[in-house]
């Protein structure tokens, strides 16, 4: 058996704001599992572990195994599968996160009950630095939290994650709109107002888990000045079907994460294939009733209840949307839901149809808008000018639009995303952009690599994709404010 070792970064003082870390020292190549806490309050806190592969050999699995002492617990965690026996939490992977190439790593968090840190830490059976019951050694210096308290003026009422460390207390997106809500063809904020919230699409959870953390939501929310983070979680493809509780603790995570940065929260049950919602139908129950209950009282969720139809009629996505929006309202009676529609959400564009039969069918449902979504370099004037016939009657949200070509990649086409945000800006349509993750194609906002070297802010990152969109998002929005 290869030699295997843990090195463990835990918070110190308790309540105290700053953290500590503490080190044992690895040996030269080893599998590590590293802990840190990533945020704390009075009654809890957040920790994330890094799972690595620090030998020069692939790995298929990894299991961490974490002690907590008596009155401390897990209440969530994403990323990995959790199971307890007595105090013993064991985590193992979410599904797609097993195997680690050598030098590889994977990340998975969780939010804790009580004060408690780990007493003992294992990964694959193996105890921290060789001895079955490590203790977290004392601090040897304190170093300034990388994480401070909240700077918000109402407390959250779920356990808080990171907050942002620039966004001022009352002036962030959610602070200033409120509760949202659809009037006339607009979205309005709290005071009726029309806005238009512009921010970033994750790429699908199940691949690109490692973009969205901390750091790279702070980018989004200060650096980007993002008002809205889409949380792009694919049914199929590896997502959703295969872990529905993983899936859906992840999703609730980042809403979280948005929330605490001031960021409304877009959550986008990606169906892309097969293309009929209904396919999804008891899935979608599921999940919507699941993520509308525990996130009712939050004022900055939105919920997009497919993504693309397609190979679909407009009258059996309705079907869907009337099946589907009531599940949300039972729990979550203001939010805002957004119906996708015919053709890939081309409003039928791309079959051959158009808006009009969705004026004349609407969805029996109000508060709700219609989701449209464009590739500027393959749809042009045409979608263009349907859009703005479109936009006359029916309350339009773009849920997703890329810079470059329908498949996701090719080259940015500078002038036709230039006209299409141009119509966006001036139609006060909401935005959110294919993608923020560095996968290697040119809708990607990150250069390749992004992800793993943690560090997300500036231009240095971006691609040519993501400098246009930050350069576009950062503009001040100019919220009415009465
Ligand atoms: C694409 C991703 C690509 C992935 C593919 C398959 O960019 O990496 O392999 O999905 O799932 C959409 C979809 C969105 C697509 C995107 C680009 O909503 O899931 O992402 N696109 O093809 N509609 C039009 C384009």
């Amino acid at each position: 058996m290869r030699s295997l070792k843990v090195k463990l970064l835990a918070a110190a003082a308790v309540a105290a704001a700053a953290s500590a870390v503490a080190l044992i020292a690895l040996p030269a190549s080893a599998e590590t599992a590293a802990f840190t806490v990533t945020n704390s309050w009075s009654t809890g806190y957040q920790a994330a572990v890094v799972v690595k592969n620090d030998t020069s050999a692939p790995i298929s699995t990894w299991r961490v195994e974490l002690t907590l002492p008596a009155g401390t617990t897990v209440v969530n965690s994403w990323n990995a599968t959790q199971a307890v026996a007595g105090g013993t939490y064991t985590f193992t992977p979410a599904g797609w996160n097993a195997a680690l190439a050598a030098g590889a790593s994977t990340e998975f968090g969780m939010v804790v009950n009580g004060t408690g840190r780990p007493t003992t830490c294992l990964v694959n059976g193996r105890a921290c630095g060789g001895s079955a019951t490590p203790t977290t050694p004392a601090p040897t210096s304190s170093s300034p939290t990388a994480n401070p308290s909240p700077t918000r003026t109402t407390a959250p009422t779920t356990a808080p994650t990171t907050a942002p460390t620039t966004a001022p207390a009352g002036r962030t997106p959610v602070a200033i709109n409120g509760q949202l809500r659809v009037c006339g063809v607009n979205l309005c904020n709290q005071y009726n107002r029309p806005i238009q919230l512009r921010g970033m699409s994750t790429h699908g959870l199940q691949w690109f888990a490692n973009c969205y953390n901390s750091a790279s939501l702070d980018a989004l929310a200060t650096d980007w000045q993002a008002d809205l983070f889409r949380i792009a979680m694919y049914v199929q493809e590896g997502g959703y079907e295969t872990n529905p509780a993983s899936f859906t603790s992840q999703v609730n995570n980042l809403v979280d994460q948005a929330e605490a940065r001031g960021m409304y929260a877009l959550i986008d049950f990606h169906t892309l294939t097969p293309g009929d919602p209904n396919y999804n139908l008891e899935r979608a129950r599921t999940f919507f009733g699941a993520v509308s209950a525990r996130n009712a009282a939050k004022k900055n969720v939105i919920y997009e209840i497919a993504n693309e139809p397609n190979g679909v009629s407009w009258t059996g996505i309705k079907n869907y949307a009337e099946q589907i929006i009531p599940v949300i309202r039972a729990n979550d009676p203001d939010a805002v839901v957004i119906v996708g529609t015919r053709g890939w959400s081309s409003l039928g564009v791309s079959d051959g149809a158009g808006s009009s039969e969705i004026i004349a069918n609407p969805v029996r449902a109000t508060n709700i808008m219609y989701a449209f979504h464009f590739y500027a370099a393959s749809h042009k004037d045409n979608y263009r000018a349907e859009v703005e016939r479109a936009a006359g009657s029916l309350p339009l949200f773009v849920t997703e639009f890329g810079t470059v070509n329908a498949n996701g990649g090719g080259a940015v086409d500078t002038a036709s995303s230039t006209a299409w945000l141009d119509l966006l800006d001036r139609l006060k349509i909401s935005y959110a952009n294919w993608t923020f993750s560095d996968a290697g194609e040119g809708s990607a906002a990150l250069k390749p690599g992004t992800c793993a070297s943690g560090t997300y802010a500036g231009t240095g990152v971006l691609t040519e994709s993501g400098a246009l969109l930050r350069s576009r998002i950062r503009t001040a929005d100019n919220f009415p404010t009465s």
